[in-house]
């Protein structure tokens, strides 16, 4: 299996974030992927290519102009409000249904654009926002070209990144434009799998209206986790899109037996589906020493977490999304596509 993946990522690196009342240092830090690539190269992934200069054509059909040309400039806008700062955050959120706008101040346009504390900027974050996007649409035109799968290693992740607003660590919906690519590419049906810890609302809302990508999500159930207002069961569409968004809520301490029940049955819903292409979105903060999470997966259910996917038979793209265990998250995340490769 080809990995995409760029040094790129290092550039962005958070300070800090609220969790659960305190401040802490963030989860979301630059070594995961250096974990994650030392897996990649101790399990003898021999191709490991870099991203092309893609550019962000494919991003502007699943998010707004206005929002791209936010993140775009969102760090210059900081500094020049805030000089002495090296960390940019919403101090306050938009009411959007009262019909504001953006202002011209830093903090309105963050607080218009987030919808939470935990996607700040700092000077690269720009620079790796637009890396990790190369990195999965370079993937997605390899797995449109003939590859049966291929790891797209995304730094910072994507899932939560909405059309129009970051968050959750998230700032492009990497899995999301990449599974727009492929329909743009000719595929007349592609299907996101999301297997993050957290429900992918992003990719939820990107989707939501439509027949033509399926979205299936397991995660933190959202009466108990982040991002708290969005993943019920009951969330199953709009319009033509009635159907075509299937959410799996599992409470906190779900295990593999549970957690593999519902994969088997997102699994079905995919098959059924008829897809042309399947975007995964992998996370692996499903994982039992996960420090933000509560599932209980433990290392081996990986791999057949893996199996079960390439069962599908289909041509597969996989993008990394969340995962703080940072001692394990290399193993847990290759171990998906070793059980994968061997299925
Ligand atoms: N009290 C991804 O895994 N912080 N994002 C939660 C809980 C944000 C996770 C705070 C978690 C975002 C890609
Ligand atoms: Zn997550």
């Amino acid at each position: 299996m080809k990995v995409i993946y760029t040094d790129e990522h290092r550039k962005h690196d958070g300070a800090m974030e609220f969790l659960n009342g305190k401040l802490v240092p963030m989860f979301e830090m630059p070594r995961r992927m250096d974990m994650v690539m030392d897996r990649v190269r101790s399990q003898g992934f021999k191709e490991i290519l870099p991203p092309q200069p893609i550019g962000l054509e494919p991003a502007r059909r699943v998010h707004s102009d206005a929002f791209l040309e936010f993140l775009s400039v969102a760090w210059e806008r900081w500094h020049s409000d805030w000089p002495k700062t090296t960390f940019a955050a919403p101090f306050t959120f938009a009411m959007r249904r009262l019909g504001q706008k953006p202002g011209k101040s830093a903090v309105s346009q963050f607080g218009y654009w987030c919808f939470d504390l935990s996607s700040p900027f700092v000077p690269g974050t720009w620079d790796a926002i637009k890396a990790a996007h190369d990195v999965a649409i370079t993937g997605q035109r390899l797995v449109a070209g003939g590859e049966r799968a291929v790891f797209s290693v995304c730094r910072p992740p994507g899932h939560h990144a909405m059309k129009d607003m970051a968050g959750g660590y998230c700032y492009i919906n990497n899995a999301a434009s990449a599974a727009q690519a492929f329909r743009d590419g000719g595929a007349a049906k592609v299907a996101v799998l999301d297997v993050d810890y957290h429900h992918g609302n992003g990719t939820q809302d990107i989707f939501y209206d439509r027949d033509d990508v399926l979205f299936v999500s397991l995660h933190g159930h959202p009466d108990q986790e982040y991002p708290y207002f969005l993943g019920y069961a009951e969330e199953t569409g709009r319009g033509k899109g009635e159907g075509f968004n299937v959410n799996y809520p599992l409470p906190w301490g779900t295990g593999w037996d549970s957690y593999r029940q519902a994969l088997a049955d997102g699994i079905r819903k995919v098959e059924a589906f008829k897809p042309d292409a399947l975007v995964v979105s992998l996370g692996v903060d499903t994982f039992e020493a996960d420090p933000i999470s509560h599932f209980k997966l433990k290392s081996p259910d990986y791999l057949e977490m893996g199996a079960m996917i390439a069962a599908l038979n289909k041509p597969t793209l996989f993008v990394m999304e969340g995962g703080y265990a940072v001692e394990e998250i290399g193993i847990n995340a290759v171990n998906v596509l070793t059980g994968f490769m061997n299925a």
